[in-house]
């Protein structure tokens, strides 16, 4: 756990938004706290975020670097006055206890920040929580209703603060991914043979929200990989993707698919449609992924003109199967399997793509999680 004596944070105020990164990876457990706080005049409290354990590795290394940066340019000046890391750290030490209502939706979900806590409000719209003392901050929210924040200062006996927090009606933004938050791993499944590969994936930052503590033996979907891409692209070419301005899908607005989108590494299903559910096979994961390569490394690479672009390696053998994979995908497999990214299914087959009933029931050639996340690991490992 981190304890973080912050002063004169007044994003409330102001409308500053902070980003913070722990040993350079985004860490909005911090964020949400310095985000939700408004510290007019000399003050200074203790916020506690709870490290999520993806962190845990980097940080045993003995590096622990907290960069804050305000990112709107409105000049709300801020300080640190100290960083405490707590390292098994005993429960007690959420002695400070506070209650508070929400009103307006009912049976309403109440997280605390920097915590992965949630409690749902009674009947008569109250929540408790058991908190470290300091500056403490929930957020509100209910299927239905736009989410609510209050913060306020916890002691640890006779807390006076009693946050009231009221709902209206209408589209709420969904909570950032707990999963990425809980101090629990960062795959609950995964075979023993990917287990060595899925933590470098982890380690290099791969893995992206969507999948952080997933079932890693499931089939993969397009939107779970273009995220996985998205990483690549951004671990190749060591710059952050944007989304897409106008989102052209009524489908799908995750921003991770945007940001493939805006990339050229996927294209719709149809020019309206993204189907973010649809499993992905293997040679459209060939694909996506050799163009996140063909976007950092070729200048001027844009999808609508891929073909005036040319690959460099060497022509594979070719596989028993060779005339199952799609024309489109040929050359994306080829490079994929010259590279050693890719490979076989055995009996010299590669397995590109379902073609029979009774292929897509056993989802012979769909990718899982943790094969796709090899393949992306390999190809920041053999390309980089
Ligand atoms: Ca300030």
């Amino acid at each position: 756990m981190l304890l973080l004596c912050i002063d004169d944070f007044q994003a409330l105020r102001w409308g500053s938004n902070f980003t913070v990164t722990l040993n350079g990876k985004d860490a909005p457990f911090i964020a949400e706290l310095l985000n939700h706080v408004d510290q007019t005049g000399p003050t200074c409290y203790i916020v506690s975020a709870i490290i999520p354990s993806g962190f845990y590795n980097e940080i045993a290394s003995g590096r622990l670097e907290i960069r804050i940066d305000e990112t709107t340019g409105v000049g709300d000046g801020f300080a640190v006055d100290f960083v405490k890391l707590l390292i098994n750290y005993n429960e007690s030490i959420f002695k400070g206890r506070f209650s508070g209502y929400v009103y307006g939706a009912k049976n309403a979900t109440v997280r605390l920040l920097g915590t992965s806590t949630t409690v749902t409000t009674d009947d008569g719209g109250k929540f408790t929580f058991e908190a470290v003392p300091g500056l403490n901050a929930v957020r509100a929210s209910a299927q239905g209703y736009v989410e609510e924040y209050d913060y306020g200062i916890v002691l640890s006996a006779g807390t006076e603060w009693e946050p009231f927090l009221y709902l209206s009606e209408g589209i709420g933004s969904p909570d950032i991914d707990f999963s990425k938050f809980a101090a629990t791993e960062a795959w609950s499944e995964a075979s023993s043979w990917a287990i060595a590969e899925l933590q470098k994936a982890l380690d290099w930052g791969l893995i992206p929200d969507a999948l952080m503590g997933a079932d890693m033996t499931k089939p993969i979907t397009r939107a779970e990989f273009a995220a996985v891409c998205v990483k690549v692209y951004e671990n190749l070419g060591k710059t952050k993707a944007q989304p897409v301005a106008e989102n052209p899908f009524t489908d799908c607005n995750d921003p991770e698919v945007l940001k493939a989108f805006n990339l050229g590494l996927t294209n719709g299903t149809s020019p309206t449609t993204f189907s973010p559910n649809q499993l992905l096979n293997r040679e459209q994961a060939a694909t996506m992924l050799t163009r996140a390569y063909k976007k950092v490394t070729m200048e001027g690479w844009i999808l609508e003109t891929d073909g005036n672009f040319k690959l460099n390696y060497e022509k594979p053998t070719a596989f028993a199967d060779d005339d199952k994979i799609s024309s489109w995908a040929k050359d994306s497999v080829y490079f994929m399997v010259a590279n050693n990214i890719i490979k076989g299914v055995g009996d010299n087959k590669f397995a590109p793509r379902n073609t029979t009933a009774a292929e897509e029931a056993v989802q012979y050639a769909n990718a899982t999680r943790e094969q796709a996340l090899l393949i992306a690991t390999r190809m920041v490992e053999n390309l980089q």
